[in-house]
């Protein structure tokens, strides 16, 4: 039987394993791709491992994220990656120029390639047919050097989209609807590839906006074929000539098939403060509404801000409701202004901001106390929007201009007039002066600013471990939570000064307990729930911990990427077995492994006991000998380093 096309794309790429779920598999990439926020640790990485050698293949660092310029940091950190990039013979692409996914999709992205990208929505250009995996920061600068790639190839289900959406009815409903019906199955180690007739209906940026929220399924990627849609969406690109057919198998093996009928979808609504708390926007009720924002790599594509100034053309914002618009890219905002579209958005008493990430990672924006805000994005853990009592409700673009109208959460078909009808130009305007090619020759010398600080090298970890529980937390702990964006994204090229606000918005006292543990050479330990670090593939969420001394955490299960970056820095990722060993351990036991090092490299389980308490119990571990040597050698950087 044919594989699935995630399986034909891997296979082309593949350097070691075996294609199949749950294997580990060594790729080698087409493309690479970083952020400012992953990108400045990626680069300091990089600069420890030797020379970037990805010969006549494409990596490119965005500034997107980080761009408020609260201080001098900054600019200093997009200082440092202009040189690192040019320093590297990488692309950059200046603050201003959009958010790098969407970026991605409208000049880079090539369909049946693959992509890798310290971001977790990188799978966006899933929606491009290309194969597009998040990664952490050190993985990416690994990459980087031209070594291979590893990962657990997952399993995948096949979702077939029948029919077509009705009016006023999105692709992010689509998504919203998909992440409800899925959501209570543990979707890591698994990716969805979708397929039946009602691809066909639906355009390149709305393909994009339903591979960007697997990201929330915690899926490892999702895949689109390409089409004729997709070479037309590329002509308007002038692109044309990278287009490749990507065809989806009629059969081939996969691990499930889910299937959703477009026709039946109806406008939905992620509730605070999960993105898989989804319920129909009429269910939802009318909300009182103070700040709706569009934008973001979900839905800040023509498509979706275009209907937006369509719906609010000739009306008034309404009177309590801030409502910001921030074109996804610099493409966007110069097609809204030709079009004339940027009246309508600002006629009506929407304020335009920049196109970065802006309000969707709480850099900027936030909410006043206990507001209800509308966005677009595609997360709304509690605080993520800088304000930890406000509610945040994920919705279409659709819904968000209705609301804005409003005032109250409303189900766009209740404005009781016909859906806008949105003309995509034939051809954008295309401009890509604000990417910097790296020069061809000469040397460049990379200007680091005070705030650059190289993080600190791991020891190896230690046949007998003694520690504490310091922390016990319960499910879904994000990596907003871990460790907040924001206004400290300025600290992203400073673990020092960072690892300061770990787990700030869960127990402010944590960071004086665990210091407190490391100075007298106690191993701090976390236990946690379901769905341990979900979200974002920031490093940082395992490299601040560690250098607060965590150096194990024991959870019911961990997100993918997150799980990666645990292994990478030299934290131990260890399961429950079941609820009543997670039930046993509590706040402050002592805990001892008295074996941890041989058990992780013979057997699949891990001695832990209390010798206070006096109970023991066995946890597992899941890894690879590949991963157990990294962590015995306390990291990947050591890893690489050792061979
Ligand atoms: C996010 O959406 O959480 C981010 C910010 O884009 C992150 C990356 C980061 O924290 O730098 C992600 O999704 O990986
Ligand atoms: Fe940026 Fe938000 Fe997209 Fe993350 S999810 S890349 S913060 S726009």
């Amino acid at each position: 039987m044919a594989l699935p096309a995630i399986y034909q794309i891997l296979q082309d790429h593949q350097v070691s394993g075996n294609i199949g779920p749950g294997e580990e598999v060594g790729i080698r990439a087409d493309q690479v791709l970083a952020q400012d926020g992953t990108g400045t640790m990626v680069f300091l990485h990089l600069g420890k491992l030797g020379k970037s050698r990805l010969r006549g293949k494409l990596a490119i660092c965005y500034v997107d994220h980080n761009t408020l310029g609260e201080g001098p940091e900054n600019a200093d950190d997009h200082r440092f990656l202009q040189t690192a990039c040019a320093h590297f013979k990488i692309h950059f692409s200046k603050p201003g120029n959009g958010i790098g996914h969407l970026v991605h999709l409208e000049r880079f992205g090539v369909p049946g390639q693959l992509l890798l990208g310290a971001d977790s929505h990188v799978t966006t250009l899933g929606g491009l047919g290309m194969l597009a995996i998040g990664t952490g920061g050190l993985e990416l600068a690994v990459a980087l050097t031209g070594a291979p790639h590893y990962f657990v190839c997952p399993a995948v289900t096949r979702v077939l989209l029948r029919g077509r959406l009705r009016p006023w009815c999105t692709a992010k409903d689509v998504i919203l609807h998909i992440i409800g019906r899925l959501a209570s199955r543990n979707n890591v180690g698994t990716a969805l590839e979708y397929a039946g007739g009602g691809v066909a209906t639906l355009s390149v940026a709305q393909r994009a906006t339903i591979a960007n929220m697997g990201a929330e399924l915690g899926v490892t990627t999702s895949l689109f074929p390409s089409d004729v849609v997709t070479h037309t969406f590329m002509a308007a690109q002038a692109r044309a000539r990278s287009y490749r057919r990507v065809r989806m198998p009629k059969k081939a093996e996969y691990a499930d098939e889910i299937e959703v009928e477009l026709g039946q979808v109806v406008p939905m609504v992620a509730l605070p403060h999960s993105p898989d708390k989804v319920v129909p926007v009429r269910e939802a009720g009318g909300i009182e509404v103070q700040q709706v924002a569009v934008g973001s790599c979900t839905n800040g594509a023509f498509h979706d801000v275009g209907k937006v100034a369509l719906i609010l053309r000739r009306g008034r914002v309404h009177p309590n409701v801030d409502m910001i618009v921030a074109p996804g890219t610099r493409q966007v905002l110069r097609t809204l202004m030709e079009r004339g579209y940027l009246k309508d958005i600002v006629g009506a008493g929407a304020r335009v901001t920049e196109s970065v990430c802006g309000f969707c990672i709480g850099n900027g924006q936030a909410p006043g106390h206990g507001w209800v805000s509308v966005r677009t994005s595609s997360r709304n853990y509690q605080g993520r929007c800088g304000t930890r009592d406000a509610g945040v409700y994920l919705v279409s673009p659709e819904t968000a201009a209705a609301t804005a109208l409003r005032g109250v959460l409303t189900d766009p078909r209740d404005l009781k007039r016909p859906a806008p009808r949105l003309t995509v130009p034939r051809r954008f305007p295309i401009d890509d002066s604000m990417v910097i090619a790296p020069p061809k020759q000469g040397k460049v010398e990379v200007v680091r600013g005070p705030n650059i600080v190289d993080p600190s090298p791991n020891q190896r970890l230690e046949p007998h471990l003694l520690g504490q529980l310091v922390l016990k937390l319960g499910d879904n702990i994000s990596t907003d939570d871990i460790l907040p964006a924001g206004r400290w994204l300025k600290y992203r090229s400073n673990v020092p000064a960072y690892s300061q606000h770990t787990f700030q918005g869960i127990d402010p006292r944590f960071v004086a307990r665990a210091e407190k543990n490391k100075k007298s050479a106690i191993a701090n330990i976390i236990v946690a729930g379901d769905g341990y670090g979900a979200g974002s593939s920031r490093e940082h969420a395992a490299m601040c911990p560690r250098y607060l001394g965590v150096l194990v955490i024991i959870a019911k299960s961990f997100e993918r990427i997150h799980a990666s970056n645990l292994i990478n820095h030299g934290i131990v990722p260890l399961q429950f077995m079941d609820s009543r060993s997670y039930g046993r351990i509590q706040p402050d036991d002592d805990l001892e492994f008295p074996w941890i090092v041989t058990e992780l490299k013979r057997s699949s389980l891990v001695t832990v006991r209390s010798p206070e308490k006096g109970y023991e119990l066995k946890v597992k571990h899941g890894l690879s000998r590949r991963q157990v040597e990294i962590l015995i050698e306390g990291g990947l950087l050591n890893y690489v380093a050792s061979r």
